[in-house]
């Protein structure tokens, strides 16, 4: 820690000072031995576990065989098949067409970029507690100023923000928002609504049933494209391919990243090909865009996810962690919300009134867990949501036993 901090800038955070020597299994080893039970998955990354044995022979092949040519210059076959993927889990029978970047930042760029040429309008609508990436553009979309905006503007333009819905906090009502969109903004001008269907960074906020829908139909209705950010929510975390198949809605454009590379650094564009195919050749791209590591490791995800049932895996992690939780809940009254969707569940914390946020209490309950070894994280506007992301190959027991750290740590806490 000492060399990080005269090596690094205090800029980059750290959640939990040990330095990871191996991972697997739903567990993260420190160098000096320590074992934490990882509810974390490297913010939702390490689906498939952190060193599942189909990416680690697909990788370990693919290095040997070449590292690199850049998709632009010499193309290859794990490419195209990452992007035939694609194209057929996302939500929706349509034609669709798909091209690889290196992060869920970058799948955001490229999607408002191809809703905005392919409209020819500016306006993009983003949602209070979105989290959408620290490029300018992810930046800008985010709702949150601490940390992630403060002092790094002027922003780009022509974004407006909207309500989310948030079912605890009564608040984010459609009909407010479509009014907003039509009113203030002008759906004319509307190029895309930016959704995550369920919001991460913001909360793991499972809006209400139907409002996904109805902005929806209020895009197509006004020329305006949905572009679904499913950067954490996509690739089998919430006990579907995507989230947006848990509403029924098919997005215009579906940005995915995290769970996609099995580890390895990779986004996805997915759009409706009448669409994309608009864009002139060369429009779009990058150098690193869908390395063949990356596209290898994705290939070796998905056939994982398929393969191991871990679709099913993460609805059993909803059954058991939402009744531990709920049981919880009961117990601890600090404890206002539990909701989530497969292995993407949270707790929300509250005062005694039963809403003021409480983010102290949210800091000392996951400062426990680390001490007694699981590794947790926080999340949400007010810094008082502990969230859970498990990767789906983590054993019953291994779930148990950190559910039981937790509880032990609201016992002690929360007096
Ligand atoms: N869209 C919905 O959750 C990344 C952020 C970690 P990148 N979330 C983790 C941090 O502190 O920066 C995220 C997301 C959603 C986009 C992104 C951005 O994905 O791969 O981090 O660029």
């Amino acid at each position: 820690m000492a060399r990080r901090a005269g090596a690094l800038p205090a800029g980059v955070g750290t959640t939990l000072p040990v330095f990871a020597v191996r991972a697997a299994g739903g567990i993260v080893e420190d160098a000096d031995g320590n074992r934490f039970i990882d509810l974390a998955a490297g913010i939702a990354v390490t689906t498939v576990g952190s060193a599942a044995p189909r990416v680690v022979e697909a990788v370990t092949k693919q290095v040997a065989d070449f590292t690199h040519t850049c998709f632009q210059v010499t193309p290859y076959e794990s490419y195209v098949a990452v992007c035939e993927r694609l194209n057929a889990l996302t939500p929706g029978d349509h034609e669709k067409r798909t091209f690889l970047v290196n992060s869920g930042a970058e799948a955001v760029e490229n999607s408002v970029k191809i809703a905005r040429y392919v409209t020819g309008r500016d306006a993009v609508i983003a949602f209070d507690h979105g989290f959408h990436g620290r490029t300018l553009m992810g930046m800008t979309l985010t709702g949150k100023v601490m940390p992630y905006k403060h002092g790094f503007g002027p922003f780009a333009p022509e974004i407006y923000r909207a309500e989310y819905s948030y079912p605890f906090r009564g608040t984010g009502d459609l009909t407010s928002t479509l009014a907003f969109l039509d009113k203030t903004v002008g759906a004319a001008n509307v190029a895309a609504v930016i959704v995550e269907p369920i919001a991460g960074e913001g909360g793991f906020i499972v809006p209400q049933p139907g409002w996904l829908a109805g902005l929806s139909q209020w895009c197509t209705s006004n020329g305006s494209l949905l572009i679904a950010d499913e950067v954490q929510t996509g690739i089998g975390r919430t006990g579907a391919w995507f989230a947006c198949d848990h509403e029924g809605v098919v997005p215009d454009i579906v940005a995915t990243a995290k769970g996609l590379g099995g580890g390895l650094p990779i986004g996805g564009i997915t759009a409706r090909a009448d669409l994309v195919d608009q864009v002139h050749a060369g429009g779009l791209g990058g150098t690193f865009g869908g390395n063949p590591l990356s596209c290898a490791a994705a290939l070796a995800a998905i056939e994982t996810i398929e393969a191991d049932g871990l679709i099913e895996r993460a609805q059993a992690i909803e059954s058991t962690m939402t009744a531990r939780l709920r049981a919880m809940q009961s117990s601890y009254p600090v404890i206002g919300d539990v909701r989530g969707r497969g292995a993407m569940i949270a707790v929300e914390l509250v005062g005694s009134d039963g809403m003021t946020p409480d983010p102290d209490l949210t800091k000392r309950i996951a400062a426990a867990c680390h001490q007694d070894g699981v590794l947790v994280l926080t999340a949400g506007s007010y810094g008082n949501v502990l969230r859970f992301l498990p990767p789906l190959v983590i054993s019953d027991e291994l779930l148990d036993d950190a559910l039981g750290v937790l509880e032990k740590a609201f016992a002690s806490q929360s007096r």
